[in-house]
Formats: structure tokens, sequence, C-alpha cells
């Protein structure tokens, strides 16, 4: 690996567009429902504990957080979604800003990569599925993570990536990508991913 994971600090948590940072580099966003496993896996990517909240309740204040990782990359951590019990006004909240980083941002020259993550063991949301339908026709470049892969026997979890890599909403050649924060599993492909979807921005 040509970057250090390990050096990494949050720069920016812009809970408003205009906060949004104009410069930055390559971007690499992390899209998913709460609790699908998301600041787990950006920890087990920089190997660090604790850089992005674990936690299993709902975030309180919904922002974009941006890592600067080594003056290479830029992490963008985007709020999780899908919490039946949220307010309204906090789903309007997510959606503004999620909306605002993906179709009404300066800056959306940046992102490189996302990584979007639906859970092995249940398999994608209807949250989910709105997601992967609004990658596959922006043309964004994306990888699935199917995350809490360590929790299905070896059966289920080949017909469950099986079915993930299928599933009509999924563009054809969207790498499925089984990862495990428990047990390691996935963390060098993805590095490898993210390290070759920034390249061409890099001179
Ligand atoms: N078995 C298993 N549990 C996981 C894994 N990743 C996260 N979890 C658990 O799922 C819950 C939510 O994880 P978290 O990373 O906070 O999810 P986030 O809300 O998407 O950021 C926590 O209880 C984690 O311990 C995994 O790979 N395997
Ligand atoms: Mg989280």
């Amino acid at each position: 690996m040509v970057f250090n994971p390990r050096n990494a600090t949050l720069f920016v948590s812009a809970g408003r567009p205009e906060q949004f940072p104009a410069k930055s580099p390559p971007q690499i966003a992390f899209s998913g429902r709460s609790n699908v496993g998301k600041s787990s896996l950006i920890n087990t990517l920089l190997g660090l504990r604790g850089l992005a909240r674990v936690s299993s309740k709902p975030g309180k204040t919904i922002t974009i957080n941006f890592y600067n990782v080594d003056n290479k990359l830029c992490f963008v951590d985007l709020p999780g979604y899908g919490y039946a019990r949220r307010p309204a006004a906090e789903k309007l909240r997510w959606s503004r800003l999620t909306d605002a980083y993906f179709t009404n941002n300066p800056s959306i020259g940046l992102l490189s990569l996302v990584l979007q993550l639906v859970d092995l063991n249940t398999g994608p949301s209807a949250d989910d599925i709105l997601m992967l339908d609004f990658l596959g026709r922006s043309g964004i470049k994306h990888i699935i993570v199917a995350s809490k892969a360590d929790k299905l026997s070896k059966t289920r979890r080949d017909a469950a990536i099986a079915a993930l890599g299928k599933h009509p909403v999924v563009a054809p050649g969207v790498l499925v990508v089984p990862f495990s924060s428990k047990s390691g599993e996935g963390k060098s492909a993805l590095l490898s991913e993210i390290w070759k979807a920034a390249q061409p921005q890099r001179k």
C-alpha cells in the first residue's frame, strides 16, 4: 500500500452543504443504513479503534464527516439511514444533506468511489435498494461491501453473495466484496480497490 492508513484525522464535520470541503485528496465515500457496520469498516480499514464512533444507537447529529487519510485520500463518512423510529425532521435533514453531497456539490469531481454497505445477513433493505438504484443511474463508481460476513455459514454466505450480485438493482460489473470487521476478511481487497479508484485523479 502506498499510503499509511493509520495517518488519519477528521478534518471537516459538515452539518450543512456549505461546509463541504472545496479541496481534498480523492474522496472515498461510505454509505449504508444505520447499524450496517460502517464505522467498524472505517476503523478496520484505518487500523484505528474508535476514530469513527462504533455504536448501535442512531447518531445524535446528522453530519458528513471528512477524514484526511495520509494526505492522499479523503474518507467521507455519510450519515446512516433507515432508522424507522427517527423523527421525520431528522429524515429530512438526512436526505437534504446526502442529496446535496451527491447532486448539488460543486466538489463532486473529487468523489472517486462509493462503498455501499449492505448487511449480508439480512440482504438489501428498501432504502439500500433506493441507494443502489441511485448509484447505478448516477454513473458514480461504486462497489458493494457485504458486511457482517462472519455471521453466515459457508453455504448461506455463498448464496447470499451470489444473490446480491444478481439483484436487479445492482448494475452489471459492480463488485461485491464480503467483509467482516471481526475477522478482517475483505480488508486488503477493499484497500486495494480504494487505492485503484483514487489513481486517475492523482498526478
Ligand atoms: N458480527 C459482526 N458484527 C459487526 C460487524 N461490523 C459491525 N458489527 C456490529 O454491528 C453494530 C453496528 O456497527 P457500527 O460499525 O457502529 O455500524 P454503523 O451504525 O453502520 O456505523 C455493532 O454492534 C458492531 O459491533 C461485523 O463485521 N460482524
Ligand atoms: Mg456509525
